[in-house]
Parts: structure tokens; sequence; C-alpha cells
């Protein structure tokens, strides 16, 4: 067998896509070079919904495996793969299953939301999902009386909590341990140093109430994206993993973005690389399939998440 040659890894991929009849789908906090050549880039909210209206018969998810999963659930007929079936997410592994059943097992009464970094079996258990797009919107919607739990994202539930002034809603104790590594010192410096710049700050912040006053705004990375094309400003002080910076910076030159940390990098989400696309096309792997009686309960809180956009 002959092997084709290209004239960039861009040009393979592209080739292998049409192939393939694959569409490629990456995260924010993707390298540059994946944004580059991927169909969409996006949250895990806008993600999804492509996921859900793409005539595609391979979908490519170049993220982190919750994500696939959930591209997975929502297209059921369709082939997902991923480019390294290692690429977890810790804050995903701070819940389990039995967590949220013990729970509910003393709130018989209560509803469990989770944050769409969870695991599908996570999901499976709970009544509702969200992003950090639309937390607050999918707290507002559920009755005033119900007790919640938040899981797994701590400061993100304490967001949610003080934007809502829910009383009755308990939050797990897990975190990003990226966005732990952006201090509220860092971000006291470059208010000093750039004090004309705006401002953005992610939930998932371990800083969130030390730096929350300081923050023009509090947005998920689509939320960032948008605000940066409409504003004024000329400079931002960008508070979340560093991927973001890529796509700010691509679709506004003429601005600057600062990052809050620059080691706020997320090593999961760096696993990927055009590489490992090339050999994931070509070979179809690594498939992610959620057995078909997880993926059935999954479906409803998910199913809630993409309904409120
Ligand atoms: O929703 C997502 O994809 C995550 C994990 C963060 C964000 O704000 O985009």
């Amino acid at each position: 067998m002959t092997k084709k040659f290209y004239a960039s890894i861009e040009e393979e991929i592209s080739e292998l896509k049409k192939e393939r009849k694959a569409v490629i789908l990456a995260h924010n906090y993707q390298v540059g070079e994946i944004q580059d050549i991927a169909d969409f880039t996006g949250d895990s909210l806008g993600l999804a919904l492509q996921a859900r209206k793409t005539d595609a018969e391979v979908i490519l998810f170049s993220g982190v495996h919750f994500m696939a999963e959930t591209a997975s659930i929502l297209c059921p007929d369709k082939k997902v793969i991923v480019p390294d079936l290692a690429a977890g997410c810790s804050l995903a592994d701070m819940i389990r299953p039995q967590d949220i059943r013990d729970w509910k097992a003393a709130h018989p009464e209560g509803v469990v939301v989770c944050y769409v970094n969870t695991s599908a079996v996570v999901k499976a258990e709970s009544d509702y999902c969200c992003t950090s797009a639309n937390a607050e919107k999918v707290v507002a919607s559920i009755p005033a009386e119900k007790e919640i739990l938040f899981v797994p994202d701590f400061f993100l539930g304490t967001y949610v909590k003080e934007r809502t002034g829910r009383k009755n809603m308990e939050l797990w104790r897990g975190y990003c341990p990226t966005h732990v590594e952006i201090q509220a010192s860092q971000i006291n410096k470059l208010k000093i140093e750039h004090p004309d710049a705006e401002f953005l700050m992610h939930p998932e912040c371990g800083c969130l109430t030390k730096s929350m006053h300081l923050a023009d705004r509090i947005l998920s990375t689509e939320g960032m994206v948008h605000y940066a094309k409409e504003s004024k400003a000329r400079e931002f002080i960008v508070a979340t993993e560093v991927g973001i910076l890529h796509r700010l910076r691509r679709d506004n030159p003429e601005k600057l973005f600062i990052p809050a940390s620059a080691h706020a990098v997320c090593s999961y989400m760096k696993m990927n690389t055009l590489e490992k696309i090339v050999a994931s096309l070509e070979n179809l792997a690594y498939e992610v399939r959620v057995p078909a009686e997880i993926a059935e309960r999954a479906r409803r809180p998910i199913e809630r998440m993409v309904a409120v956009v």
C-alpha cells in the first residue's frame, strides 16, 4: 500500500476527516493548533449542542473524557472517538455515584445538580446537569422548597448560591486543581499594573471569594469569548485555563489578553495533539461509548442542561 504524503499535518487531518465523514469538536482549553483545525471550538454546552445537530458519522472530541461521554449519550447512533483515553478530569474524579446515593438516602425529597465536569455514572444518579454558562439558571429553575446538593465544584456552587440567594443548597467540596492555581495576590498585582484592564473571572477559580469584588464579569469560557468581542475595553485580565487565550486573541487581534496565571494549565487538556488526532481518525479510536443503562439515566439531566441556553 502506498502511503500518501501531505504538505502539512493540517492537510492530512482535513483529508482524513473527509474520508471518515468526521467532525472535530475542540474545547476552549485545547492547544491553539487543535482549535485551528477544529470544525467547532467551544465550551461543553456549545459542543454538546454541536454534537447533537451534526450529520457527521464520526465525532472526534478533542477535550476530556466526560465531554466525549456527553456527546455519546446525546448521539447514540454516532461513533464518538477521542485522541487520548487518558485525558480525564481531576474535578470529575472528586465525586462518585455512591456519594450521591448516600446523600439521596439521607434526603429523599432532595435533588442533585451536577456540574458537567462529572462522569456519566455520576450524571446517571443526578437530577439536573449544568455548565458554568447556565448553572445559575438551572438552579433558579428548581422549586424553592427543594433541598439541593450541588456537585462537585465548591467554588462554582458558592457563586451560584450567592447569585440565587438559595439557602437550602449543600455544596460538595471538589475543586479544579488548575483553577486553584490562580491566586488572589497575582490578580491584585495585575490590576495595579493594568489599571484599565477589565478582569474576567471563571467561577471555578479557587480565589473566587477573595477576588470576585474586583471582577468586571464572572463568566464561563464561552461567556468570555462573547463578552470580550462586545466590550470597548482594550485590555483584559483572564482568570481561567490558559487555552482560552488562543481564541480570545484570534478573535480580537487588536486587544490585549493577560493570563491571571500562566501556570493555569490543565495537563489533561494538553494531552491531545495533532499527531494523536491523525492516529485517532486513521484507526477510529479510541471509541467512547456509555453503557445503554447508564446513558438512559444520564440523558435526562443532560437534556435539562441543553434545554437551558
Ligand atoms: O463548560 C465547560 O466547558 C467548562 C468546563 C468550562 C467553561 O466555562 O467552558
